[in-house]
């Protein structure tokens, strides 16, 4: 989605800004652009089409210079990608803003606007509130008043950083239902949608509330709360390492991730498992009293999130004996629903910020749920603000727009919150104990899978020339087998799909050739002898099978099957490590075609849009 990014400082602010939109570029690129202020001149913009790149070489040897500044990289809601819609949007030469999120009444807006005199240039929804405040300012002769008066008419969704050449001194920000961060620093402060943004230059944060309204100077912050009653909102230190948006040794970020997963499932488990138990307390302080009363889950998330949520139900059914439902969080919110009693809400986010997610989160604080527990990778971020309870993946700033280390840390933490659940159900210590002990192998289990890097990539060449695949799982490696399809798609654009493999006889079956790969993930379960069968029967239609199986599942290769052994994992911990083999498929096979593995076209990070 869009990054915003604002400083003000004593020095020029365009390399901040700059290395910020850099840092954000994972959320959205299809443009980007940049406002700076010096003293009481007009306002100096730059945007350009494309990547941050292109930008820079667009003001290479004519730069920006000045102490106050506004940038953006967008991924256009309303409007077509082009310099005439990106931001920032201005209204006459001394007012420019930045906007991520939409503007749900922009149309009337506009036409009130185009009474008053005000001509537009460009489609956005943005460049409506430019003038609004415009207009306001007029008025009311202040900025911050300008933004407070305007904010007031908006319907949707906005973070906002508004700079004036009148009054060079200061930027007004605002958030409602998209995030923004302000970030602290010594005789000069910034503002962004992600922290990650601003750690060259601070690692100490404020989280703007939903409705805050913030006036930004160098040495001095005032937040005021929608009721527009002063507030303070606390300075947090940034946690992960300032290294995370680096690619290291790695060609790229998804590669890089993907082998940080030892690391940060390892990183996940940390406080919250002993060896052979699960600390429930770690889920917060009021978990025990909590998890006791919980009779029925209801899962919502959106794409990979979505597929760890289908994973858990079947922990969640088998290990705590309980009813879960899952669900895609755009389809829940929009939809009637019957709510069993003493129903635990649990949301899954990356980002903590995606905006169905969230909008269900919301909804179902209205509609009677018992509890809401959010499972995400960023602290202070909306999703965690607003949940009783709180289990945070360790998995550190993801940067591939494709997710990897975030989806196998959300796996971690959704069976550890299964192990709490099922506790208070009647799971034996044996039982615990065995799963735990399990969960301790699987950073080892990841590294052995890592190490047949090279085979995979080898694999990956049967792939390079097809335009569809079928993955195929069963059991709770079914979505596996989702998510699997989900990463070639996005990073390769190969065509995939992904079937329960016992579904195969009832459609999909007649598209298989010898154009169609069939990618499956056989770990050594109950289901394995079924899933030979159902191996057998895509050979005998000429298909080219790829088999992930375990070591002693007995699957060997020959003909028109490529058999990669893994090691032997318990059944329960599987998804978790037949993962990884999928993502580095889906990683060699993007490489092999030449994409943009990191930034795959159409897609963006953390959707903060509908
Ligand atoms: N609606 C604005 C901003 C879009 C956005 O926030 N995307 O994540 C536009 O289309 O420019």
């Amino acid at each position: 989605m869009c990054g915003i990014v604002g400083a003000i400082s004593e020095r020029d602010v365009q390399g901040i800004l700059l290395e910020g939109l850099r840092r954000l570029e994972y959320r959205g690129y299809d443009s980007a652009g940049m406002a700076v202020v010096d003293g009481g001149q007009a306002v100096q913009r730059a945007r350009e089409v494309g990547k941050v790149a292109a930008l820079v070489d667009a003001i290479e040897g004519n730069p920006l210079k000045g102490h106050l500044g506004i940038a953006h990289t967008r991924w256009a809601t309303h409007g077509e990608p082009s310099r005439i819609n990106a931001h920032p949007h201005m209204s006459g030469d001394r007012l420019a803003i930045v906007h991520n999120g939409i503007i749900e009444n922009y149309q009337e807006l506009r036409q009130e606007l185009k009474t008053d005199g005000f001509a537009f240039t460009s489609q956005t929804d943005t460049e409506v509130v430019a003038h609004l405040i415009e207009k306001n300012y007029r008025e009311l002769g202040d900025l911050y008043s300008a933004v407070k008066a305007t904010i007031a008419r908006l319907r949707g969704a906005y973070a906002l950083a508004v700079v004036h050449a009148d009054e060079p001194d200061h930027l007004v920000v605002c958030r409602e239902g998209s995030p923004l961060v302000v970030g602290v620093g010594i005789g000069e402060n910034f503002i962004a949608s992600d922290q990650l943004a601003l750690l060259p230059v601070t690692d100490r944060f404020m989280f703007l509330e939903e409705g805050d309204i913030a006036d930004i100077r160098k040495d001095r912050i005032d937040i005021h709360d929608r009721e527009g009653t002063p507030v303070e909102r606390s300075t947090h230190r940034f946690e992960h390492g300032a290294d995370s948006a680096d690619k290291g040794e790695y060609r790229h970020f998804m590669l890089k991730e993907i082998h940080e997963q030892p690391r940060v499932i390892k990183a996940t488990m940390e406080g919250r498992v002993t060896a052979s138990r699960v600390l429930e307390q770690a889920l917060g302080t009021d978990a025990e009293n909590l998890l006791d009363h919980v009779r029925h889950v209801q899962i919502i998330a959106c794409g990979t999130s979505y597929h760890a949520g289908l994973v858990a139900r079947y922990w969640i059914e088998e290990v705590a004996g309980l009813p879960c439902s899952v669900e895609v969080a755009s389809e829940f919110r929009y939809r009637k629903h019957v709510i069993q009693p003493d129903t635990l809400f649990l949301c899954i986010s990356q980002s903590g910020e995606t905006a169905d997610t969230l909008a269900a989160l919301r909804q179902a604080k209205q509609a009677g749920f018992r509890a809401a527990l959010a499972i995400c990778n960023v602290p202070g971020s909306s999703l965690v603000r607003e949940s009783d309870l709180v289990i945070m993946t360790q998995a550190g700033p993801e940067i591939g727009v494709a997710s990897t280390k975030a989806f196998t840390t959300q796996l971690t933490s959704l069976l550890i919150f299964t192990l709490a659940l099922a506790r208070h159900n009647g799971l034996s210590e044996e039982k615990e104990s065995e799963i735990v002990q399990a969960l301790h192998l699987v950073p080892g289990q990841v590294n052995d899978v890592l190490s047949l890097d090279g085979e995979i990539e080898e694999l990956a060449r049967g792939f390079m020339d097809k335009n569809h695949t079928l993955f195929l799982g069963r059991g709770s490696l079914y979505p596996v087998a989702l998510e699997g399809a989900l990463k070639l798609k996005e990073i390769s654009y190969i065509h995939a799909e992904a079937y329960p493999a016992g579904e195969l006889k009832h459609g999909p079956l007649a598209l298989v050739d010898s154009e169609m790969p069939v990618v499956t993930v056989a770990p050594n379960n109950d289901l394995v002898e079924k899933l030979k069968s159902n191996l057998e029967e895509v050979r005998a239609r000429g298909g080219e099978l790829f088999v992930f199986a375990d070591r002693e599942a007995g699957v060997a290769s020959e003909d028109s099957l490529h058999a990669m052994q893994l090691p032997p994992v318990h059944e329960i911990t599987a998804p978790i490590v037949y993962t990884v083999p999928l993502q580095l498929l889906s990683y060699h096979v993007a490489v092999l075609k030449g994409t943009d593995v990191d930034q795959p076209r159409n897609l963006a990070k953390s959707v903060t849009v509908e």
